[in-house]
């Protein structure tokens, strides 16, 4: 029997958020085309459409998914409270990464009729059609984040061929190209997802999975779907490739960009991926497709650090990369994070220090945490004792419960030094005028990054 369903994307619900916002949820977009044969599903993105008044007046859904983040828990709470009020016989189930690693909180809370773990695509499929029995006792708690809802190659490569057309991308690209002054390769982007599964298993990470294998879409669908999107959105100017390993099967990125070459897709690309996937020959024939920008975390050019953090890569690594980018001329965007839970002072100097001269190239980026956000499902979430909580307020929502929550925040260093150094960077978030000014209105980490590093390297020369 076909059925009514609404999908609801995370509700930031702050002014400040929205540079970080710079995509519709592409993961619920990829199920409702899944399920659109079988079931009626509609997208409510509460980030362009007010979602009090979309759920006052939307109807009956039998099932209603949210898909909440922890950053946003207050806000989605609320909805979800809302919801139930407005419809309580409507089935309300949770899915993503954040439902998924924090689910015990969510049961705990009793808020939700059902938490479906992993890729929602077959997942959801099987709940809708009841092919799913639970004879279990009260007090069993069950977590299974089975892969065998996991989608194939050939899946994955129909279910991210969306109907692009259908995505608010234009409200997006406004908020976007106000936050980033322009930058040409963040105007007009699409972002997106072409592979599931990273098995590398950094302690920081909530969504690795050392068990199981990377699913990448086959190259010649990829190349029908960027044809896709530049009839169906002609003003795409870059393809920013989000994945954690969005080129490392080596194979078929030479295979997707000599396709896209020959087929001549005028269009831009960024991609996030390992700094060991790259070589040279590789490199040349990505540049002639069309990349602009490789972007990839190097979290602490330190081999110490990141061992302890079990990042697959040390700076004899870190160094080839960047030698290999300058000599094929292409620009790069890094990520690093500071102040780490097992970091030594000598660390984080090394990682700043570092940071500086990638920036000596202006056309570099680098995004610098001062620490590493706390997030269920990591290895540190489960192994710190140091962690910073912060509470938040749910609000009411005509009469709903308004109830205060407890959230990670972030994990505190174990080492005394570091742990100072990170309380005088708060501090000057605080007082520094600069600091101040930027994270008044929306900013992206990237723009607080030379400062940060400058700021961070005299504040350890005083310690
Ligand atoms: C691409 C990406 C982005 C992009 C685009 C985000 C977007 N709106 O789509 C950008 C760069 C904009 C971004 C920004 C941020 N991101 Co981000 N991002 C990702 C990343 C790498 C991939 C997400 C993705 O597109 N996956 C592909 C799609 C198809 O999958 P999906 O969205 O997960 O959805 C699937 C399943 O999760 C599930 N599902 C999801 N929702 C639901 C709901 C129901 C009902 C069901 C049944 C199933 C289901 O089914 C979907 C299809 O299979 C993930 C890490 C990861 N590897 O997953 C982090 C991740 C989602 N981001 C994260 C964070 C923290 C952020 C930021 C807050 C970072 C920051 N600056 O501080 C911002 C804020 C975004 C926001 N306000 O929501 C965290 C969220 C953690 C959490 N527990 O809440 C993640 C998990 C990374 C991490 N481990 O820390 N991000």
């Amino acid at each position: 029997m076909r059925k009514r369903v609404l999908l609801v994307s995370s509700w930031t619900n702050s002014i400040k958020v929205l540079g970080y916002y710079l995509s519709p949820p592409m993961g619920l977009y990829r199920i409702q085309h899944w399920l659109e044969k079988k079931h009626d599903v509609d997208i409510l993105d509460p980030n362009v459409e007010d979602p009090i008044h979309f759920l006052e007046n939307c109807g009956f859904y039998d099932v209603i998914g949210f898909s909440p983040t922890k950053d946003n828990l207050h806000n989605d709470i609320a909805l979800i409270h809302y919801a139930r009020k407005l419809y309580p016989q409507t089935q309300i189930v949770l899915g993503g990464s954040e439902a998924s690693n924090n689910y015990q909180m969510f049961l705990n809370m009793d808020i939700v009729d059902f938490i479906i773990m992993g890729e929602g695509e077959k997942a959801l499929e099987f709940f809708l059609e009841n092919k799913f029995n639970i004879h279990i006792s009260p007090g069993i708690m069950f977590k299974n984040k089975s892969t065998s809802t996991f989608l194939s190659t050939d899946e994955l490569t129909w279910v991210t061929s969306l109907d692009f057309g259908r995505l608010p991308l234009k409200e997006y690209w406004k908020r976007n190209a106000s936050v980033t002054n322009n930058d040409p390769l963040s105007t007009n982007c699409i972002n997106l997802y072409i592979t599931n599964n990273c098995p590398i298993g950094c302690k920081f990470c909530s969504t690795t999975r050392p068990d199981v294998k990377v699913v990448g879409i086959n190259p010649h669908g990829l190349v029908r779907m960027l044809e896709k999107i530049m009839i169906q959105v002609p003003d795409t100017k870059t393809i920013y490739f989000h994945d954690d390993n969005a080129c490392g099967d080596r194979k078929n990125t030479i295979e997707w960009c000599t396709e896209a070459i020959r087929a001549g897709i005028n269009v831009s690309y960024v991609a996030s991926s390992r700094i060991r996937h790259f070589d040279s020959e590789m490199l040349d024939i990505m540049i002639k497709a069309g990349f602009r920008k490789l972007s990839c975390g190097i979290e602490a050019y330190s081999d110490s650090l990141l061992k302890k953090v079990r990042k697959a890569q040390r700076v004899k690594d870190i160094d080839n990369f960047i030698l290999l980018m300058r000599d094929a001329g292409i620009p790069v965007h890094i990520n690093v994070i500071l102040c780490q839970p097992e970091a030594e002072i000598d660390d984080v100097k090394r990682t700043a220090e570092f940071c500086l001269r990638i920036l000596e190239d202006k056309r570099n980026t680098v995004g610098v945490e001062p620490y590493i956000k706390a997030y269920t499902g990591s290895w540190y979430y489960d192994n710190w004792d140091l962690i910073e909580y912060t509470y938040n307020t749910v609000p009411s929502i005509n009469g709903t419960k308004s109830e205060k929550i407890r959230i990670p925040g972030r994990f505190l260093p174990r080492d005394k030094k570091v742990h100072h150094l990170l309380v005088q960077i708060d501090e000057a978030y605080k007082t520094d005028g600069f600091f101040i000014d930027k994270r008044k209105e929306s900013y992206l980490t990237a723009q607080l990054s030379e400062k940060l590093c400058k700021l961070a390297l005299e504040l350890i020369k005083g310690l």
